[in-house]
């Protein structure tokens, strides 16, 4: 080992520029949250999110196997989300997934807020074993679903009470509707129902969580307004 040359070459070095940690500190981007209940004759629904927060999820809404797909929209999308729904499940669990997705719609809506500096786009493809699920979306202001999941015809419902796998199309039509979202949602592979609901939770939260992201400049759109 030359001591000598390495001594040389750091005093030769040019001055370092300042640490990161002197450069002002610019404050942290306040928490964009949302809050909202519902009431109808056929459900009572709460929910609030904070899409800056860190993936915390309580969802009770009378039917655990929806709560395990919300726990996983929460978490995957980075949300801070609560979820308290009561509806007809006498009927059938359709009001109460359907009325949750207009609610959790509307929340996003709401604390998106101007959408000014969100990167508006984003895409996954996400596996759960043998299913796989390719989700493309857009923070557009324009509801619009596409939603190509076949599950077949006599396929049983999910947990107790039932969740008819069906209703998931339901619930991303409520999400797109009230959030003003455009979504499409495909099936490349899946035979197992369970994983391929799940898996497009999945998918579409963490699109979300690309397409809510801050980067900076103005409303990302020619018209200027989302
Ligand atoms: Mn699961």
């Amino acid at each position: 080992m030359n001591v000598s040359s390495g001594e040389q070459g750091r005093s030769s070095a040019p001055a370092s520029p300042a640490p990161a940690s002197f450069a002002p500190a610019s404050p942290a981007p306040a928490h964009r949250r949302a809050a909202l209940s519902r009431q109808t004759k056929e459900t009572s629904i709460e929910v609030s999110v904070d899409l800056d927060g860190a993936g915390s999820v309580a969802a009770s809404t009378g039917l655990p196997f929806f709560d395990h797909m919300l726990s996983q929209l929460g978490r995957h999308a980075g949300w801070d989300l609560t979820v308290a729904a009561r509806g007809d499940i006498e009927v059938d669990a359709h009001h109460t997934v359907e009325d949750t997705g207009i609610v959790i719609g509307e929340v996003l809506a709401e604390a998106l807020g101007d959408k000014a500096g969100i990167r508006r786009f984003g895409w996954s493809l996400v596996p759960l074993d043998e299913a796989l699920i390719e989700v493309a979306l857009d923070l557009s202001g324009r509801p619009f679903l596409h939603y190509e999941v076949e599950i077949p015809p006599d396929t049983p419902p999910l947990g107790s009470p039932p969740f008819d796998p069906q209703l998931a199309e339901e619930f991303w039509r409520a999400v797109t509707s009230a959030a003003g979202l455009t979504l499409h949602v495909r099936k490349r592979s899946g035979r197992n129902v369970h994983h391929v609901v799940e898996a497009t939770f999945k998918s579409v939260a963490r699109s979300l969580r690309d397409a809510q992201l801050r980067e900076g400049g103005g409303v990302p759109s020619t018209k200027g307004t989302l």
